[in-house]
């Protein structure tokens, strides 16, 4: 089992389950069948949940929505090696790691319906708020780990950014002063291929982004993301090596966004379904299943119980959300501000007499 990082020049893809999930054997970690069930029960749950989003979404419950289909592997592998103590960045597609960290459900199903309830990280979970402005987030992550650092705490960051937040000035900022200073963070680059309608060949004239870390000195190595064991190998590593003083590592996990950018979006305009069909056949998931099935770890019956399981699980949380979330429109000028600047506090005002006039409470 080689997860070393390698040097800029040798960059390679990590991987240990193939498209046809035939194994590696010098690298299969040989995981207990207990953490390989609970793997493959987080991956199901993920794509349960992001498939009832989308049709929350379709049916007017959701605001808008930033689907994940195709790179479950890539959001659980990233984030299961880590401890409670741990930090984690997540970017708005990492629904996946943040119900693997311990967001439930129904708190992921108030944040995308607009609920203020939803976006805290619960207690105890030392999780960011996802962020939306592309590649902002990645700064923060290092200064949580120059804390680290400067408290001796034998702790990691795993922050978490795609191909087109790798273009930003930030994130060469965050990776230059990280590098430097020996910040343990772990860098994922989930390279999905697509910044909204923008291919990755339009924004970077190399298509190996790990070489974007390798540049800045930092240990950088790419890694199959559709493949669960290489990418929880991979970051096992990077954990490893950061939370004992080696600093950081950046990690490009290769993978593809099948789905749409956001609900906003319509992908059928500027790609091709040519583009998408080849990566069908690399789906994390049924990779994953033909590897516990040919290992004897699950049974293509109880493979079936799992998904059943998944789906009733986000369809009961799904009600439990509708009983709950009431729509309180008084306060929606109530949380960004400790004091309202004056130009807000007289659209507050006018905001709130029409509310009077409709009779809205
Ligand atoms: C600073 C900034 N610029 C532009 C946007 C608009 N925007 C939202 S998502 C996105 C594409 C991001 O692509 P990538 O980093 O590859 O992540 P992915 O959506 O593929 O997960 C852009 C340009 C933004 N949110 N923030
Ligand atoms: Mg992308």
């Amino acid at each position: 089992m080689d997860t070393t990082p390698i040097d800029l020049g040798s960059i390679d893809v990590l991987q240990v389950l193939d498209e046809h999930a035939n194994v590696d054997a010098s690298r299969d970690p040989n995981y207990e069948r207990g953490q390989l069930v609970k793997m493959h029960r987080g991956l199901v749950l993920t794509r349960s949940f992001d498939q009832r989003m989308l049709t929350m979404q379709r049916q007017g419950e959701m605001g808008t929505f930033a689907p994940n289909l195709g790179q479950e592997a890539c959001q659980l592998g990233q984030v299961i090696p880590l401890t409670a103590d741990d930090w984690y960045s997540p970017s708005y597609r990492s629904f996946g790691a943040q119900l693997w960290r311990g967001w439930s459900i129904e708190r992921l199903y108030k944040l995308w319906a607009g609920y203020h309830e939803g976006f805290p990280p619960p207690p105890d979970v030392n999780d960011l708020p996802f962020s939306i402005v592309i590649g902002s987030h990645v700064l923060p992550a290092v200064g949580i780990a120059m804390g680290m650092n400067y408290r001796s705490e034998p702790n990691c960051v795993v922050v978490n950014f795609g191909d087109g937040a790798s273009s930003q000035g930030a994130v060469a900022e965050a990776l230059n002063y990280a590098a430097v200073n020996t910040a343990p963070v772990v860098f994922v680059c989930e390279n999905n291929g697509w910044a909204i309608s923008t291919p990755l060949s339009k924004q970077s004239a190399t298509n190996n982004l790990a070489v974007r870390g390798a540049g800045f000195g930092i240990p950088s190595i790419r890694v199959d993301g559709n493949d669960i064991l290489a990418m929880t190998m991979a970051v096992d590593e990077a954990a490893r090596r950061a939370r004992a003083g080696e600093g950081p590592t950046f990690i490009e996990a290769v993978t593809f966004r099948m789905s749409l950018h956001t609900t906003a979006d319509d992908p059928t305009v500027y790609r091709e379904q040519e583009l998408v069909d080849p990566w069908e056949a690399r789906c994390p998931i049924v990779r994953f299943e033909h590897y516990l099935q040919r290992n004897g770890h699950l049974s293509q019956t109880e493979i079936a119980r799992v998904h059943e399981e998944c789906d009733a699980e986000v369809i009961a949380a799904r009600d439990r959300f509708r009983a709950d979330a009431v729509a309180r429109p008084r306060e929606i000028f109530d949380h960004i501000y400790g004091e309202l600047p004056p130009e807000l506090e007289a659209q507050k005002q006018a905001y709130l007499d029409r509310l009077d006039q409709k009779g809205v409470e």
